[in-house]
């Protein structure tokens, strides 16, 4: 804890050797009435979750599976929002600790040459027009060696240390990580997400591309052109533009 620069985030740390999923225990802590900023951390994950029930391949002492739990003052259809304030922190992060051009990719993604390096999964509990907790799990992959992916994994997923070209420390990009995100929740609570999303446009790769989505019940092509106050898509198909809150996109090569 002395290591780390924030002073609400990692306050409380819960470390484990191997957990199932640190969302699901940060979820269980949140709902005892736990802090905010209550970190839930661990070197393996037997079953990290991504979104919609995948798998998020989480071996042992090679990244970052971490889990914060925020109260946000915020209403809970700001919530998807935090996966683009999480981003932001992480983008932040990375490049500062590796100099890699890392950049986001719509929604809860980090790139590096196209490979996956983060993935993001937020969930939230609340009632009425009151968020009760915010979990933003985080994925890092940080000393993965391309070798040590599944097959299925090795042509989309990178990590910290290929795109850095050299070892990286897990605790030094764990305290930036929170330090970044620490600054970026507070402008949030301070002057909303105007600021923020403007943040994520400047570090973000989609925008300006040829995209596919891939949305509950349908796909489509189109160019993103931008995202709205809300954080969703905004994707020109030609025939006017189509709004995406949530989805899978896929950029399409030139
Ligand atoms: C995500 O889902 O990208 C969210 C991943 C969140 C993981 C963190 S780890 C700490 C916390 N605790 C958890 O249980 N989860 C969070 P999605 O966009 O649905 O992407 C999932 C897909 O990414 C999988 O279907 C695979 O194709 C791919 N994938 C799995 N593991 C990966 C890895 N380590 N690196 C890159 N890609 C991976």
């Amino acid at each position: 804890v002395a290591r780390l620069k924030t002073t609400v985030l990692g306050k409380e740390i819960r470390y484990f050797s191997e957990i199932g999923s640190t969302n699901n225990e940060a979820k269980r802590l949140a709902a005892e009435g736990c802090p905010e900023g209550l970190i839930v951390v661990a070197e393996a994950q037997s079953t990290g979750r991504g979104r919609l029930a995948r798998g998020w391949f989480s071996p042992f002492g090679k990244g970052i599976w971490l889990s914060v739990v925020l109260r946000p003052p915020f209403h809970p259809l700001d919530a998807p929002k935090c996966t683009l304030m999480a981003a932001v922190a992480l983008t932040k992060a990375i490049r500062k600790v590796t100099e890699a051009p890392c950049g986001i990719k719509w929604p809860n993604d980090i790139l590096y040459e196209g490979k996956k390096l983060v993935g993001i999964l937020t969930e939230m509990s609340a009632e009425m027009d009151a968020i009760n907790y915010v979990v933003i799990g985080m994925g890092i992959n940080v000393n993965i060696a391309p070798e040590e992916f599944p097959p299925e994994l090795r042509d989309i997923a990178t990590s910290v240390a290929a795109a850095a070209g050299r070892p990286v420390s897990r605790l030094a990009l764990l305290a930036e990580v929170l330090a970044e995100l620490e600054t970026v929740y507070s402008l949030a609570v301070r002057q909303g997400f105007g600021p923020v999303l403007d943040e994520w446009r400047k570090l973000t790769i989609t925008l300006g591309q040829q995209v596919n989505v891939l949305a509950p019940g349908e796909t489509f092509a189109g160019i993103a052109v931008n995202i709205d106050n809300e954080g969703a898509l905004l994707v020109d198909t030609g025939q006017g533009v189509r709004r995406i809150l949530a989805g899978d996109v896929t950029i399409r090569p030139r």
